[in-house]
């Protein structure tokens, strides 16, 4: 389902099907000039670490000259460990903090979250390398990830490409119209380690693919069934993951809270944030503006500073001790 972009949020026609589909493609909400400081900021990074990995004999050459989109192709022949530095939330420099908070993205996350908005920690940078196979992403709602007593909430994820993603390079694939009920049952995937919905649980319905063009975004639920096959091409599938939620869901960031917000209680079962492992941020706010957090070295901070809590073990997948809101 693919609409184009008012660029001031979502129109109410998009708010609708979004809301029933469980998905929705806005096209051009980025300019390339939009999105070249995170590029650059990407490629930085990867030159930079493949450069240690030179000193360290593990690598021929940085192979800089391959420019963005085949750097770390040419990279991960000889070796996987660049892509696997960097791959989920560990980079945190100040262009992917100004992406998160874009005015574009937050316009379109207000449209569906509300005007008191928290960036969710769950924000992953995807390098889908060629013929890789940990870049295959099995079926799973991101629900399956979070805690239970946001199941039923909205945390958005806002799915953004920084090369054009195509079924080739491994772009996702949804099942429509399967995000209303309960979270179905997951457990681990072998040999990735990510959740996969079971297989006596899977939402029965058919599924389309959803490419996007660099500059567009594919907008989730929590719960809408979605997976990503492999790259086939010999570009890097470059993309990233935002996440968006109310500030009136749980959050472990720092704000003041207002009335009938989700505070913690063991009484009640409210956990400490929707994924309380990482740290969430107050991103826009009219209500307590002062809150926000706009300094780059504030949220490089936070993500590297964070107390990680575990999440429910709702799957029974390990023996960990894992975090139960009622002992906490
Ligand atoms: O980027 C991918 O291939 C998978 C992304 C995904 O599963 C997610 O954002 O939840």
């Amino acid at each position: 389902m693919t609409i184009t972009s008012t660029q001031t949020g979502l129109s109410p026609q998009q708010q609708e099907t979004f809301l029933r589909e469980g998905y929705l493609v806005v096209e051009d909400l980025f300019t390339d000039a939009d999105l070249q400081p995170v590029i650059g900021e990407i490629n930085e990074e990867v030159t930079r670490r493949a450069g240690e990995a030179v000193s360290a004999g593990e690598l021929s050459s940085v192979f800089a000259e391959a420019g963005f989109e085949r750097q770390l192709t040419l990279i991960s022949r000889e070796t996987d460990k660049v892509a696997r530095s960097i791959w989920n939330g560990i980079l945190c420099g100040p262009a992917i903090f100004n992406l998160i908070r874009h005015p574009k993205l937050l316009d379109v996350a207000e449209s569906l979250c509300g005007p008191e908005l928290i960036a969710s920690s769950v924000y992953r940078l995807r390098p889908k390398i060629p013929h890789y196979g940990f870049g295959a992403v099995p079926w799973h709602q991101d629900s399956g990830y979070f805690e239970p007593y946001c199941d039923k909430a909205l945390v958005l994820t806002v799915w953004l490409p920084l090369v054009d993603a195509t079924p080739e390079n491994g772009c996702l694939e949804v099942i429509p119209r399967k995000h209303q009920g309960e979270v179905a049952a997951h457990t681990t995937h072998a040999p990735t380690g990510y959740l996969v919905i079971r297989e006596d649980a899977m939402p029965q319905g058919p599924s389309v693919l959803a490419p996007v063009r660099k500059g567009g975004a594919l907008l989730l639920t929590n719960r809408t069934p979605h997976a990503s096959g492999l790259n086939t091409t010999d570009i890097v599938r470059w993309s990233m993951d935002l996440r968006y939620q109310s500030a009136a869901l749980p959050t472990n960031a720092a704000i003041p809270r207002l009335d009938g917000e989700s505070v913690p209680s063991p009484e009640r079962g409210v956990p400490v944030a929707c994924y309380p492992p990482e740290a969430d941020f107050l991103v826009r706010s009219r209500l307590r503006p002062h809150a926000v957090v706009t300094d780059p070295a504030e949220f490089q901070r936070l993500r590297t500073t964070h107390q990680a809590r575990p999440v429910t073990d709702r799957w029974r997948l390990t023996d960990t001790p894992f975090w139960n809101v009622r002992g906490q």
